[in-house]
């Protein structure tokens, strides 16, 4: 006998349904894509059938484990666990304060249930007793969409998708979609999509340095030196005012401002002048103006490559500037603002910017003054601010679900700072190359312990959906689970001792405080209401109450109890394959909007103020190399490297070159190279393809797995080099303090 759950990968931002096989014994045996759910329709990857060897994974973390005198982590109890959280954080609170403390937020924070509603806890917490900042990823990934949907749009999160089921004309920049499955765009499939464009008589260009297998499905790939699609996008953008492919769009009408002063920005980058720098040809580029001007609803979208680079402000912002220009935005076929299915806290502004408009800058970093951007500091300065001393020194800090000593640039010294903590908890599964420098690592549930919302991803959604699983298999023992990790972790910042920290109260102090402030807050779902009855009409504990409150204030949603007939979690819970609720829809904009003016803002000063260094690039000489960063379809950044299905085949952890810069270095395919930067010095072998482009040379990210003091056997056996060792922690896209992990310049030679 064996019972069949119907669960979404929590992996990706393509939250496919799935259907998990348990055995009576409790073993997972088949996973495949659930055909009945509303949203996937049984679409899956070969990551989602991997969800039970994360499970049973012998190296997944079940017990905390502290590291003793001798450097070597051992298993403890839960109460012995937090003994030491008190022994190693309390000195350090004492002496120097919450100022002295702060947290980094890696990437599965945002799809793992507890810690996606939860981290909002132990982050403010520490705000409230003097905690500076937090760290996270965003700044080696989507920031310059965040500065320019503040800007743009007035909302940080507020980016519109293309609407790639019924475009007839897509640019694809700087994304692979055939190895993420899709970025900032929820979509199961997206290169089936991309093929049904193509199939119904459409086009789709992919501009990338590299022929992925998204450019080898599309009708054309444009390779683009890195960090200069901004002058190739001015110089579309020039080529179209030019020749008169400009029009004017009535359903924008009067809901845009500052187009002609961009237009005059534009005027420097002709084709012929960024011809050089970008390696496009002028004709070529004249050509992709046209094409776009001659279809009737293209659209253009570009994710991490046009982010992480020198230039990732610049280039994002182009791409929705041309995106107004052709009049795609707010557009069937075009680029369209998605109606997220739940409310999420994520959608408020910050307390302190209720005035009008976003504000840049306010604080800078102590050591390098580094001006904040959206409330953070670019990641790299967090070994500065642990390593310099004097007063807000870090001394302490929680990561979680985070490996910042592989994702971060300037990995040596990331590394080095987090061996010279006075304490580092980690909220973790895996003993790895960041915590393995903790001093205690609290465990987090497997993919298949917890259930399963997304939250934010929805905002990027092709069609409005909802869907709730519940965990496959229940807690063990007197396993805490991460939302109660985190709160006992955010009473701790308080001031009472870790293991006395009571948790309910603490839950009971942040939900109320989060309904309490919704009600007190002009323009939020709840607004002017009662806070107390408010609180008492949500159902559930912990994730599950903040579920029910996300869904009851969305669209759909009951509005805790004023619209009798909408949706609660409850009335989800009935439908296993999820609801489907509606299309992706044009004529959203005066509802989303809102920037001061009430238009789609194009111009501010933080951007056109970066023009000139854009224009300094034009004449800059050329680099020999320089070095990309690449995803695999079997890879998670850095942490699916230990499941032995997704470690078959050829070795992925290679430096992809063009063969006429292979000879140029007396390289053959397979050799051990040594390639060189600035920041260091990495050796592994090279793999010749035709797919890059001459002077540009890839590597992945997220491997280097040969620390000692890790414990991931599989991992470890299969070690890669970690690419952050070679990418300086200072090049940086200067509007957004993004780290450029993209263009950088390098030499390769035999090792
Ligand atoms: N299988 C898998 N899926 C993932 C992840 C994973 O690690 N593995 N990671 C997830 C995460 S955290 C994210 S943020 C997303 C990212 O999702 P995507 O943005 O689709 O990321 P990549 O697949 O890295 O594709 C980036 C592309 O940009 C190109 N590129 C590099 N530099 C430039 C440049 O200067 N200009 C242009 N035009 N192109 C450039 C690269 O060659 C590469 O093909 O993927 C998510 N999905
Ligand atoms: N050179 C280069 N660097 C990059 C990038 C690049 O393209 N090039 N991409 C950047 C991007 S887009 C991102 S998002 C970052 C990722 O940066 P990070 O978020 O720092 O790194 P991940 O590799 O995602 O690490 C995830 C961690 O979470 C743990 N974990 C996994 N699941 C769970 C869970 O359910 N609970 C808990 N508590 N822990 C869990 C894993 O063990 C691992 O330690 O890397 C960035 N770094
Ligand atoms: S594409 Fe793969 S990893 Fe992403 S949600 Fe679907 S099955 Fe999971
Ligand atoms: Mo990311």
């Amino acid at each position: 006998m064996s019972r069949e759950h119907r669960i979404t990968c929590p992996l990706c931002e393509a939250m496919c349904g799935l259907r998990v096989t348990v055995d009576d014994a409790g073993r997972v045996g088949r996973i495949t894509g659930d055909p009945d759910d509303v949203w996937s329709r049984g679409y899956l990857c070969p990551k989602g059938t991997a969800l039970g060897h994360l499970h049973e994974d012998p190296d997944r973390l079940r017990q905390p484990m502290v590291k003793g005198p001798d450097g070597v982590h051992r298993p403890v109890s839960w109460d012995q666990a937090w003994a030491e959280v008190e022994r190693v954080l309390r000195p350090v609170l004492d002496e120097d304060g919450a100022s002295a403390v702060t947290v980094y937020v890696g990437n599965p924070v945002a799809h793992n249930l507890s810690l996606s509603r939860y981290i909002g806890a132990v982050i403010g917490m520490g705000q409230a007793v003097g905690m500076q900042t937090y760290y996270s990823p965003a700044t080696v990934d989507q920031w310059p969409l965040n500065v320019v949907g503040a800007l743009l749009f007035g909302g940080m999160w507020e980016a519109p998708v293309p609407d790639l089921d019924r475009t007839d004309h897509l640019v694809v920049l700087g994304a692979n979609p055939a190895a993420s499955q899709g970025s900032m765009l929820s979509a199961p499939d997206v290169l089936g999509r991309l093929r049904a464009i193509r199939e119904r008589g459409g086009s789709v260009v992919v501009v990338d340095p590299r022929r992925t297998r998204t450019a080898e499905q599309a009708s054309e790939w444009v390779p683009v030196r890195p960090g200069t699609d901004a002058l190739l996008l001015f110089a579309v953008l020039r080529t179209l005012a030019e020749e008169g492919l400009l029009r004017d769009h009535d359903h924008l009408h009067g809901k845009v401002s500052g187009l002609a002063e961009v237009l005059a920005l534009a005027e420097p980058f002709t084709p012929e002048r960024v011809a050089g720098p970008t390696g496009v040809p002028a004709d070529r580029i004249r050509r992709l103006a046209r094409d776009l001007a001659a279809a009737s609803s293209p659209v253009l979208y570009g994710r991490i490559g046009t982010c992480t680079q020198e230039f990732g402000t610049l280039s994002t912002w182009l791409i929705f500037v041309l995106n107004v220009a052709l009049g795609a935005v707010d557009r069937v076929g075009g680029s369209l603002f998605p109606i997220a299915g739940a409310w999420s806290p994520m959608f408020l502004k910050p307390p302190d910017q209720d005035q009008p408009g976003w504000r840049f800058g306010r604080t800078r970093s102590r050591v390098r003054g580094a001006p904040e951007v959206l409330g953070q500091y670019p990641v790299t300065c967090l070994p500065e601010e642990i390593e310099t001393p004097g007063p807000g020194r870090i001394r302490a800090l929680i990561t979680v679900a985070g490996n910042p000593a592989v994702s971060a640039p300037a990995a040596a010294s990331m590394d080095r700072a987090l061996g010279s903590l006075d304490a580092l908890i980690a909220v973790d599964n895996w003993l790895n190359e960041t915590t393995r420098h903790a001093h205690v690592v609290l465990p987090g549930t497997s993919p298949l312990e917890h259930g399963h919302a997304d939250d934010l991803y929805w905002m990027y959604a092709l069609r409005s959906c909802l869907k709730w699983s519940d965990p496959v298999f229940p807690l063990q023992g007197d396993r805490p689970d991460e939302w109660e990790i985190l709160l006992r972790l955010g009473g701790a910042l308080l001031g009472t001792p870790v293991p006395e920290v009571d948790v309910p109260a603490m839950d009971e102090m942040y939900v109320g405080g989060l309904v309490q402030s919704l009600c007190a807050t002009a323009g939020t779902p709840l607004t002017g209401r009662d806070p107390d009855a408010a609180l008492a009409a949500l159902a559930g504990t912990g994730p599950e109450r903040l579920v029910d409150l996300g869904i009851r204030l969305g669209p759909f949603g009951d509005s805790l109890g004023a619209r009798p007939d909408g949706l609660t979690l409850a009335r989800l819970r009935e439908h296993p394959g999820g609801l489907d609720l509606a299309e992706l829809q044009a004529g959203r904009l005066d509802e989303v909007l809102s920037t001061p003016s009430g238009t789609i803002e194009l111009v501010h000063d933080l951007l056109s103020d970066d023009v000139p260094r854009l224009l300094a690039r034009l004449d800059r000489a050329e680099p020999g190399l320089v070095l990309t960063s690449r995803r695999h379809l079997r890879s998670n950044n850095s942490w699916l490297h230990n499941v032995p299905s997704l470690m078959k085949g050829a070795d992925r952890c290679t430096l992809l070159l063009h063969p006429r810069d292979a000879d140029a270095a007396g390289l053959v395919d397979g050799q051990l190279a040594r390639i060189t930067t600035t920041e260091g010095e990495v050796e592994l072998p090279v793999q010749v393809s035709a797919e890059m482009m001459p002077g540009v040379v890839s590597l992945p990210h997220g491997w280097g797995h040969d620390r000692p003091g890790t414990r991931m056997a599989v991992a470890h056996a299969h070690a890669g080099v970690n690419s952050n060792l070679l990418n300086p922690g200072d090049l940086l896209d200067v509007p957004s303090g993004t780290l450029a992990v993209n263009g950088v310049p390098c030499s390769v030679a035999p090792a």
